[in-house]
């Protein structure tokens, strides 16, 4: 690489990914087919528009892979229509409300510190500002408030409902959301960005069927790269009337929302990759990847429970923990710190009914996608358990820290990252 500032930080950023513990439950690592296809000349190509209906010539090939792309994503989730264009989440979910609500229709969504998404009508974002947002909770458990949602339904009469979550350990019950959708006729979206590889691998219940639009984005779980895609069944009646705001015509509606409601050409190198990563997900191989996800998030559960550290809800059912460090007398900024200091990426996080602010929260997130990929197992969680203990319970301890630091970069060279050679017997 002619530029040397940025080969020096991509191998830098390489090297931390590699000689630590990504724990930050939305991120991965990705295949080295999976680089290739993000590396490519695909990226130089514009095709406004869908396969067969481009503003550009010379899209033949870009067509066949957005096709690809298409297809496995249909075939892997069982869906009649899929949109691969979303150049990441939050867009897919912008485009997902301009198809089926106006501004000023009342949508609800989960709230952002109890674990929702920002684009699940937070006050700031787009979503709590064109539209009138009113947003659940979970309770006092942790668990999301099926009551107070009911309820909510009933008196706010929603038109549209996100149902997703960013920092939620347990599972959603697909069938019971529905049914409190359909008391306001709301449109039911299932934001699977978190668990849509667990999904894959039936470690988490499928939406499909009972939600009307899916979305994921495509680097968490799912281990691809960074992207999203829009899921639905329908197939247009009348194509007359195609526009109009019913089941059978979500796969016309999400289309023109993406292009030519919101993006313009879509990034071919990331579609290829898409497809690249939807492949991988179609193999026997990632169904025991998916569930090893969960086993190893449940060991670390409870081996940290053990420790008696305060897991939100008790434990976890996916591939997170949210950890309310109260007793533990650290913040949640500082914990991340410590443990960034001696190898581990977590994140600061809100836990429910957090007394302290957003900024400066009680809590942290971690999870397991990508040190499951690197193939640790249930003895390497129990290290790790132990490892996140020390590095929080000598937070202000240099020494220790650059040990444990020492320590991880060690262990981490048994576990390559997917594009590194296998370590020497
Ligand atoms: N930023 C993602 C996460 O970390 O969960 C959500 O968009």
């Amino acid at each position: 690489m002619n530029d040397k500032e940025i080969e020096k930080l991509i191998a830098a950023e390489g090297k931390r990914q590699r000689e630590g513990l990504e724990m930050i439950p939305s991120e991965n690592h990705t295949s080295a087919d999976v680089l290739k296809a993000l590396g490519s000349r695909l990226t130089d190509k514009y095709s406004e528009g869908y396969p067969g209906m481009r503003y550009y010539g010379g899209c033949e090939y870009v067509d066949a892979v957005e096709n690809l792309a298409r297809d496995r994503a249909k075939a892997l989730f069982g869906v009649s229509h899929a949109n691969v264009q979303p150049y990441s989440g939050s867009p897919a979910n912008q485009a997902i409300y301009f198809a089926l609500v106006d501004p000023g229709d009342t949508v609800m969504g989960m709230h952002l510190y109890f674990g929702g998404h920002m684009t699940h009508g937070l006050k700031v974002n787009f979503s709590g500002t064109y539209y009138r947002s009113v947003q659940y909770h979970t309770g006092k458990d942790g668990y999301l408030d099926y009551g107070e949602m009911t309820k909510m339904v009933k008196t706010e009469k929603p038109k549209l409902i996100f149902v997703g979550a960013t920092a939620y350990p347990r599972i959603f019950e697909w069938a019971r959301l529905r049914e409190i959708a359909d008391i306001s006729g709301a449109w039911l979206i299932a934001d699977i960005s978190h668990i849509a590889g667990l999904v894959v691998a039936g470690a988490h219940p499928s939406p499909v069927g009972q939600a009307h639009v899916v979305m994921t984005t495509t680097h968490k779980t799912l281990r691809g790269p960074r992207g999203a895609m829009i899921l639905c069944n329908g197939n247009p009646s009348n194509p007359l009337k195609a526009a109009e705001r019913r089941p059978e015509n979500l796969p016309t509606l999400i289309d023109r929302a993406i292009i030519p409601g919101l993006q313009g050409g879509p990034h071919n190198h990331q579609t290829a990759a898409i497809a690249v990563a939807l492949r991988e997900a179609a193999q026997p191989s990632f169904k025991q990847y998916g569930r090893q996800i969960v086993k190893n998030a449940k060991i670390l559960a409870e081996e940290l429970l053990k420790k008696d550290y305060k897991l939100v809800t008790g434990g976890t059912d996916n591939h997170l923990l949210l950890i309310d460090l109260t007793n533990k007398k650290i913040i949640g900024a500082d914990a991340e710190k410590a443990l960034s200091k001696a190898g581990i990426t977590v994140n600061k996080n809100t836990v429910p009914f957090d007394p302290r602010s957003p900024f400066s929260p009680s809590g942290i997130r971690m999870g397991t996608p990508a040190i499951t990929t690197r193939g640790m197992k249930e003895k390497e969680m129990v290290q790790i358990a132990s490892w996140i203990d020390e590095a929080i319970s000598s937070a202000s301890d240099a020494k220790i820290l650059t040990r444990l630091n020492k320590q991880i970069g060690e262990f981490c060279k048994k576990f390559p990252l997917p594009s590194d050679p296998a370590p020497k017997a």
